[in-house]
Protein backbone atom coordinates (compact mmCIF):
# COMPACT_ATOMS: atom_id res chain seq x y z
CA UNK A 1 0.00 0.00 0.00
CA UNK A 2 1.75 3.25 -0.93
CA UNK A 3 1.85 5.76 2.20
CA UNK A 4 -0.14 8.91 2.71
CA UNK A 5 3.26 10.56 1.22
CA UNK A 6 3.48 9.08 -1.80
CA UNK A 7 -0.43 9.40 -3.12
CA UNK A 8 0.00 13.27 -2.24
CA UNK A 9 3.25 13.44 -4.44
CA UNK A 10 1.90 11.18 -6.97
CA UNK A 11 -1.85 13.44 -6.80
CA UNK A 12 0.68 16.36 -7.12
CA UNK A 13 2.34 15.01 -10.01
CA UNK A 14 -0.96 14.10 -11.97
CA UNK A 15 -3.21 17.53 -11.42
CA UNK A 16 0.08 19.28 -13.12
CA UNK A 17 0.52 16.95 -15.84
CA UNK A 18 -3.25 18.06 -17.32
CA UNK A 19 -1.99 21.23 -18.33
CA UNK A 20 1.51 20.30 -19.09
CA UNK A 21 -0.71 18.08 -21.74
CA UNK A 22 -2.46 21.08 -22.76
CA UNK A 23 1.14 23.41 -23.16
CA UNK A 24 2.89 20.73 -24.82
CA UNK A 25 -0.40 20.26 -27.31
CA UNK A 26 0.32 24.10 -27.99
CA UNK A 27 4.21 25.06 -28.19
CA UNK A 28 3.32 27.65 -30.33
CA UNK A 29 1.88 29.56 -26.94
CA UNK A 30 4.60 29.11 -24.73
CA UNK A 31 6.82 31.83 -23.32
CA UNK A 32 10.54 30.47 -23.61
CA UNK A 33 13.03 32.37 -21.57
CA UNK A 34 17.46 31.35 -21.58
CA UNK A 35 18.41 30.96 -18.92
CA UNK A 36 22.22 30.07 -20.19
CA UNK A 37 23.13 29.09 -23.21
CA UNK A 38 21.22 25.93 -24.47
CA UNK A 39 19.56 25.88 -21.18
CA UNK A 40 15.76 26.70 -21.38
CA UNK A 41 12.58 27.53 -19.20
CA UNK A 42 9.10 27.70 -20.19
CA UNK A 43 5.63 29.17 -18.99
CA UNK A 44 4.76 25.54 -18.48
CA UNK A 45 7.77 24.94 -16.34
CA UNK A 46 7.67 27.57 -14.00
CA UNK A 47 3.21 26.85 -13.67
CA UNK A 48 3.91 22.98 -13.45
CA UNK A 49 6.06 23.96 -10.41
CA UNK A 50 3.59 26.38 -8.86
CA UNK A 51 0.64 23.50 -9.33
CA UNK A 52 2.75 20.86 -7.40
CA UNK A 53 4.15 23.14 -5.09
CA UNK A 54 1.17 24.22 -3.99
CA UNK A 55 -0.64 20.76 -3.27
CA UNK A 56 2.49 19.20 -1.54
CA UNK A 57 2.30 22.46 0.92
CA UNK A 58 -1.47 21.88 1.65
CA UNK A 59 -0.33 18.38 2.88
CA UNK A 60 2.87 18.72 4.29
CA UNK A 61 3.03 23.12 4.87
CA UNK A 62 6.46 23.15 7.27
CA UNK A 63 8.24 20.91 4.33
CA UNK A 64 10.72 22.72 2.51
CA UNK A 65 11.31 22.48 -1.34
CA UNK A 66 14.37 22.45 -3.11
CA UNK A 67 12.89 23.06 -6.63
CA UNK A 68 14.58 23.78 -10.84
CA UNK A 69 12.78 26.69 -10.93
CA UNK A 70 13.78 28.32 -7.73
CA UNK A 71 10.66 28.89 -5.60
CA UNK A 72 12.64 27.22 -3.15
CA UNK A 73 11.38 27.73 0.24
CA UNK A 74 13.28 27.25 3.98
CA UNK A 75 10.97 26.32 6.32
CA UNK A 76 11.09 25.72 10.07
CA UNK A 77 11.63 22.47 9.41
CA UNK A 78 14.26 22.37 6.76
CA UNK A 79 15.55 18.52 7.70
CA UNK A 80 12.36 17.20 5.57
CA UNK A 81 12.22 18.08 2.04
CA UNK A 82 10.46 18.00 -1.31
CA UNK A 83 13.35 17.85 -4.51
CA UNK A 84 11.36 18.83 -7.46
CA UNK A 85 11.78 19.50 -11.15
CA UNK A 86 8.69 20.11 -13.09
CA UNK A 87 9.75 19.05 -16.53
CA UNK A 88 12.31 16.84 -16.64
CA UNK A 89 13.79 17.16 -20.22
CA UNK A 90 12.94 20.88 -20.95
CA UNK A 91 14.64 20.87 -24.45
CA UNK A 92 12.54 17.43 -25.49
CA UNK A 93 9.22 18.97 -24.47
CA UNK A 94 10.24 22.58 -26.33
CA UNK A 95 10.76 20.51 -29.65
CA UNK A 96 7.38 18.74 -29.33
CA UNK A 97 9.31 15.39 -27.98
CA UNK A 98 7.53 13.38 -25.73
CA UNK A 99 10.37 12.40 -23.32
CA UNK A 100 10.24 14.41 -20.35
CA UNK A 101 9.00 13.56 -16.98
CA UNK A 102 7.80 15.08 -13.53
CA UNK A 103 11.18 14.60 -10.54
CA UNK A 104 9.45 14.55 -6.99
CA UNK A 105 11.31 13.28 -4.05
CA UNK A 106 10.42 12.87 -0.26
CA UNK A 107 13.98 13.59 1.98
CA UNK A 108 12.84 12.71 5.68
CA UNK A 109 15.70 13.52 8.13
CA UNK A 110 18.07 14.60 5.34
CA UNK A 111 17.80 10.82 4.00
CA UNK A 112 15.71 9.79 0.72
CA UNK A 113 12.18 8.34 1.90
CA UNK A 114 10.14 8.24 -1.53
CA UNK A 115 10.29 9.29 -4.59
CA UNK A 116 7.85 9.95 -7.84
CA UNK A 117 8.91 10.00 -11.68
CA UNK A 118 5.89 10.38 -13.87
CA UNK A 119 5.84 10.80 -17.84
CA UNK A 120 2.59 12.57 -18.86
CA UNK A 121 2.56 12.21 -22.49
CA UNK A 122 3.10 8.24 -22.10
CA UNK A 123 0.83 8.11 -18.87
CA UNK A 124 3.74 5.87 -16.95
CA UNK A 125 4.50 6.20 -13.05
CA UNK A 126 7.28 5.11 -11.71
CA UNK A 127 7.86 5.28 -7.94
CA UNK A 128 9.21 4.00 -4.47
CA UNK A 129 9.26 4.19 -0.77
CA UNK A 130 12.23 3.61 1.28
CA UNK A 131 11.98 -0.27 2.66
CA UNK A 132 8.62 -1.11 0.32
CA UNK A 133 9.98 -2.01 -3.27
CA UNK A 134 9.69 0.35 -6.59
CA UNK A 135 7.01 -0.09 -8.85
CA UNK A 136 5.40 0.86 -12.30
CA UNK A 137 2.13 1.93 -12.44
CA UNK A 138 1.34 -1.33 -10.06
CA UNK A 139 3.70 -4.04 -11.47
CA UNK A 140 6.83 -4.64 -9.38
CA UNK A 141 10.65 -2.95 -10.90
CA UNK A 142 13.68 -5.01 -11.04
CA UNK A 143 16.96 -3.95 -12.98
CA UNK A 144 17.63 -6.06 -15.71
CA UNK A 145 19.86 -9.08 -14.49
CA UNK A 146 22.41 -9.05 -17.67
CA UNK A 147 25.90 -9.87 -16.57
CA UNK A 148 28.24 -8.49 -19.43
CA UNK A 149 28.36 -5.04 -21.02
CA UNK A 150 28.72 -6.93 -24.32
CA UNK A 151 24.93 -7.05 -23.94
CA UNK A 152 24.03 -4.01 -22.21
CA UNK A 153 22.29 -0.82 -23.93
CA UNK A 154 23.36 2.15 -21.56
CA UNK A 155 21.89 5.33 -21.92
CA UNK A 156 23.94 8.59 -21.55
CA UNK A 157 23.53 12.21 -21.27
CA UNK A 158 26.03 14.01 -23.93
CA UNK A 159 27.46 17.57 -23.44
CA UNK A 160 26.02 20.52 -25.64
CA UNK A 161 26.43 24.40 -25.94
CA UNK A 162 26.85 25.63 -22.93
CA UNK A 163 27.15 22.41 -20.49
CA UNK A 164 29.34 19.66 -19.84
CA UNK A 165 33.30 18.47 -20.74
CA UNK A 166 33.37 17.35 -24.37
CA UNK A 167 36.99 16.28 -24.04
CA UNK A 168 35.91 14.25 -21.03
CA UNK A 169 32.84 12.72 -22.28
CA UNK A 170 34.86 11.59 -25.51
CA UNK A 171 37.28 9.81 -23.52
CA UNK A 172 34.69 8.22 -22.31
CA UNK A 173 33.03 6.90 -25.32
CA UNK A 174 36.02 5.77 -26.90
CA UNK A 175 36.44 3.57 -23.43
CA UNK A 176 32.31 2.26 -24.07
CA UNK A 177 31.85 1.99 -27.48
CA UNK A 178 33.72 -1.13 -27.98
CA UNK A 179 32.41 -2.70 -25.07
CA UNK A 180 28.58 -2.59 -25.29
CA UNK A 181 25.53 -3.52 -27.48
CA UNK A 182 24.08 -0.07 -27.94
CA UNK A 183 24.40 3.35 -26.30
CA UNK A 184 21.35 6.11 -26.59
CA UNK A 185 20.55 9.64 -25.29
CA UNK A 186 17.28 10.10 -24.66
CA UNK A 187 17.11 13.73 -23.16
CA UNK A 188 15.82 13.29 -19.40
CA UNK A 189 17.84 11.86 -16.78
CA UNK A 190 15.60 11.05 -14.87
CA UNK A 191 13.40 9.23 -17.43
CA UNK A 192 16.77 7.54 -17.64
CA UNK A 193 17.00 6.34 -14.45
CA UNK A 194 13.19 5.08 -14.19
CA UNK A 195 14.25 3.30 -17.03
CA UNK A 196 17.25 1.60 -15.49
CA UNK A 197 15.03 0.20 -12.66
CA UNK A 198 12.26 -0.83 -15.24
CA UNK A 199 15.23 -3.04 -16.98
CA UNK A 200 14.58 -1.21 -20.39
CA UNK A 201 18.15 0.30 -19.71
CA UNK A 202 21.16 -1.88 -18.34
CA UNK A 203 22.72 1.50 -17.48
CA UNK A 204 23.22 4.71 -17.34
CA UNK A 205 25.80 7.31 -16.33
CA UNK A 206 26.20 11.48 -16.90
CA UNK A 207 27.82 14.25 -14.99
CA UNK A 208 27.04 17.51 -14.23
CA UNK A 209 23.35 17.26 -13.43
CA UNK A 210 21.42 19.15 -10.44
CA UNK A 211 20.09 17.13 -7.49
CA UNK A 212 16.22 17.87 -8.52
CA UNK A 213 17.14 15.94 -12.16
CA UNK A 214 18.39 12.45 -9.86
CA UNK A 215 17.07 12.65 -6.49
CA UNK A 216 13.78 10.45 -7.57
CA UNK A 217 15.79 7.98 -10.04
CA UNK A 218 18.03 7.37 -7.06
CA UNK A 219 15.60 5.73 -4.32
CA UNK A 220 13.60 4.35 -7.79
CA UNK A 221 16.75 2.14 -8.69
CA UNK A 222 17.85 1.83 -5.54
CA UNK A 223 14.64 0.04 -4.88
CA UNK A 224 14.54 -1.68 -7.73
CA UNK A 225 17.37 -3.13 -6.50
CA UNK A 226 19.86 -1.70 -8.53
CA UNK A 227 23.12 0.31 -7.64
CA UNK A 228 23.72 4.10 -7.75
CA UNK A 229 26.75 5.83 -7.15
CA UNK A 230 28.91 9.12 -8.20
CA UNK A 231 31.12 8.48 -10.90
CA UNK A 232 34.13 8.27 -8.41
CA UNK A 233 32.21 5.63 -6.83
CA UNK A 234 30.89 7.57 -3.79
CA UNK A 235 27.65 9.47 -2.50
CA UNK A 236 29.12 12.45 -2.27
CA UNK A 237 30.04 12.95 -5.76
CA UNK A 238 25.89 11.01 -6.44
CA UNK A 239 24.89 14.67 -4.59
CA UNK A 240 27.20 16.28 -7.05
CA UNK A 241 24.90 15.52 -9.81
CA UNK A 242 27.74 12.96 -10.93
CA UNK A 243 26.08 9.52 -12.14
CA UNK A 244 26.39 6.04 -12.78
CA UNK A 245 24.07 3.33 -12.36
CA UNK A 246 23.03 -0.16 -13.31
CA UNK A 247 22.62 -3.84 -11.65
CA UNK A 248 26.05 -4.73 -9.22
CA UNK A 249 27.77 -6.23 -12.22
CA UNK A 250 27.21 -3.89 -14.75
CA UNK A 251 27.66 -0.87 -12.42
CA UNK A 252 30.93 -2.38 -11.02
CA UNK A 253 32.47 -2.86 -14.81
CA UNK A 254 30.99 0.49 -16.50
CA UNK A 255 32.54 2.30 -13.14
CA UNK A 256 35.88 0.44 -13.71
CA UNK A 257 36.19 1.94 -17.52
CA UNK A 258 35.03 5.46 -16.32
CA UNK A 259 36.21 6.59 -12.98
CA UNK A 260 39.90 7.07 -13.43
CA UNK A 261 39.13 9.11 -16.93
CA UNK A 262 36.52 11.37 -14.21
CA UNK A 263 39.20 11.40 -11.77
CA UNK A 264 42.13 12.65 -14.44
CA UNK A 265 40.05 15.50 -15.82
CA UNK A 266 38.24 16.63 -12.06
C1 LIG B 1 18.08 17.89 -18.42
C2 LIG B 1 18.49 16.46 -18.11
C3 LIG B 1 19.16 15.88 -19.34
C4 LIG B 1 20.51 16.53 -19.32
C5 LIG B 1 20.22 17.99 -19.68
C6 LIG B 1 19.36 18.65 -18.63
P1 LIG B 1 16.24 19.72 -17.58
O1 LIG B 1 17.29 18.44 -17.38
O2 LIG B 1 17.58 15.64 -17.61
O3 LIG B 1 19.28 14.50 -19.42
O4 LIG B 1 21.41 15.89 -20.18
O5 LIG B 1 21.37 18.71 -19.91
O6 LIG B 1 20.00 18.88 -17.40
O7 LIG B 1 17.14 20.90 -17.54
O8 LIG B 1 15.57 19.54 -18.87
O9 LIG B 1 15.37 19.63 -16.40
Amino acid sequence: MPSALLNVMVNAAKKASVKIRRDFNELENLQVSVKGPGDFVTSADIRTQKIIIDELTKAKPDWSFFAEEKQNSNANNSKNRFIIDPIDGTTNFLHGNPNFAISIAAEVENRLEAGIIYSPVYDELFFAERGKGAFFNDRRLRVAQRKKLSESIVVTGIPHLGRGNKDQFIKEMEEIIPEVSGIRRSGSAALDLAWVAAGRYDAYWETGLSLWDIAAGIIIIREAGGVVTGIDGSEKDLYNGNVIAGNDKIHENLLKKIKNIYLQDN
